[in-house]
């Protein structure tokens, strides 16, 4: 473990001299490293799941001659596109276990990494509108209560106690069945998250490589050679793809070929408003979930854009449905106006769940197919990753989301508990 730097004391004094140097001499919080000739292990996209992994490589197995090698710039691609819900109230026993891993180290992540990432675990409804909403949540929470996950359903007085600003009741197009809670559910900040990793992962002897495009997987003789890249040819024994929806791309050179829809989901956030909702809400059937941000605003997402591509704009049609499904719910909302709206491209496996594992070529990984739901996932995912390449014991957490189960069969589906309907 390198030694940690100290944590800074701020006085008044030390503001005021911060203020004056008018954001001059910065110190960087990772090093902006050039391209080595060769690394033990090349990991392509400096997304959470990349950074995550090249941490855990470090820290908890010693291999530390890496490269996280990234197109753009750290966190442009969904990492910092999120809505940054964490959660861990899946159905199947597989994802459970991955979930609930992940939510744990999210605990204690900002320690972990020395960096405050904001981690706010306010509480979090899944509001049900239907009966056969309300089934499939009560579901999810027996599971959960069985796989030592602290969820569980509460009626509509109950949410009506956690969510003021909720209208509902007989006379709604949507009346309220009941809904699914979960008391650590909640956000953290989400390019804190990618900061923390990949400042703690520099600080480990870890190269973190931006604008840098890897072009093509190397290979000679069936196993893995190295990359080429838009800055040069880098030679690795071993490669993990985290590049999310370019994964496909990628991979279709070596032959490879993974059921992965690339289809873009937008959100939105209001100008800041005082302290009006405090725990997370999402209405899955109604297509619109929200929450506040501790700078006041309102965070606002819903379902995915209904064709698939690959462009960021995103489709008028599908903010429109948002908006009109939170304001049923919180017709109070009227006249709070939007400031910013984006979209991110979002890699949607057939059972919404994510492929990992290595792919028949020798030292060739993949993590992908994140979908509407990888940002809760980044520190469970990195550990496991981490551990599946470097030969560990906790490769048991990720085996099951191998690229083999669509061959087998072996599908987990995660639709009903995906939260964003697509
Ligand atoms: P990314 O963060 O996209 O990282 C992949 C990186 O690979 C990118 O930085 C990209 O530039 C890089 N790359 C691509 N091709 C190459 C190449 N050839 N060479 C080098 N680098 C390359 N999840 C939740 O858990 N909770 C939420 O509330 C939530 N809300 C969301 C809301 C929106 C609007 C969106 C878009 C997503 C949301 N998600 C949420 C999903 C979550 O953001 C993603 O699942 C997660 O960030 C995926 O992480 P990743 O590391 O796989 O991908
Ligand atoms: O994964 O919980 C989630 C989520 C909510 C909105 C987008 N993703």
């Amino acid at each position: 473990m390198p030694p940690r730097r100290p944590t800074r004391r701020y006085t008044l004094t030390s503001l005021l001299k911060e203020a004056r140097r008018q954001h001059r001499g910065w110190e960087p919080a990772w090093p902006k490293a050039e391209p080595k000739a060769s690394y033990e292990i090349v990991i392509a996209g400096g997304g959470g799941h990349g950074l995550a992994t090249a941490y855990y490589l470090a820290k908890l197995h010693g291999i530390r001659n890496i490269a996280v090698v990234e197109k753009g710039w750290l966190g442009g691609g969904n990492a910092a596109r999120n809505t940054a819900i964490i959660r861990s109230d899946y159905l199947r026993p597989e994802s459970m276990a991955l979930y609930r891993l992940s939510h744990s180290l999210f605990e204690h992540l900002s320690t972990e990494l020395d960096f405050n990432v904001m981690y706010s675990p306010r509480g979090l409804v899944e509001l049900a509108y239907t009966r056969q909403h309300m089934e499939l949540l009560a579901r999810t929470a027996d599971a959960n209560t069985h796989y030592g996950i602290k969820s569980w359903m509460i009626p509509p007085d109950e949410v009506r106690k956690l969510l003021p600003l909720l209208d509902d009741g007989p006379h709604k197009r949507y009346p309220l069945f009941g809904a699914l809670w979960q008391p650590r559910g909640g956000i953290a900040r989400h390019d804190a998250v990618i900061w923390a990793y990949a400042r703690m992962a520099a600080q480990l002897g870890i190269d973190i490589i931006e604008n840098c495009e890897i072009e093509r997987i190397e290979t000679i003789g069936g196993r893995i050679s190295g990359v080429r890249t838009s800055r040069g040819t880098i030679s690795a024994g071993t490669v993990l793809v985290a590049t999310a929806a370019d994964t496909p791309a990628l991979l279709a050179s070596l032959g490879i070929n993974l059921p992965i829809e690339p289809v873009a989901l937008q959100a939105f956030v209001s100008e800041p408003l005082k302290p009006a909702l405090d725990v997370v809400a999402i209405a899955g059937e109604v297509e619109g979930y929200i929450s506040q941000s501790d700078k006041g605003e309102l965070v606002i997402g819903g379902a995915t854009d209904k064709a698939p591509g690959y462009s960021r704009r995103g489709a008028f049609a599908s903010i429109e449905d948002t908006a009109a499904s939170m304001l049923e719910l919180f017709p109070s909302l009227s006249r709070v106006r939007m400031m910013r709206h984006w979209a991110g491209t979002v890699d949607i496996t057939p059972d919404r769940s994510p492929i990992i594992g290595a792919l028949g070529l020798q030292g060739l990984f993949v993590n992908c197919g994140w979908g509407t739901g990888g940002f809760k996932a980044i520190p469970g995912s990195g550990y496991g990753t981490a551990s599946l390449i470097a030969g560990g014991k906790a490769a048991h957490v990720v085996a099951p989301f191998g690229l083999d189960r669509f061959r087998q069969g072996r599908l987990i589906d995660e639709s009903a508990a995906s939260a964003v309907a697509h």
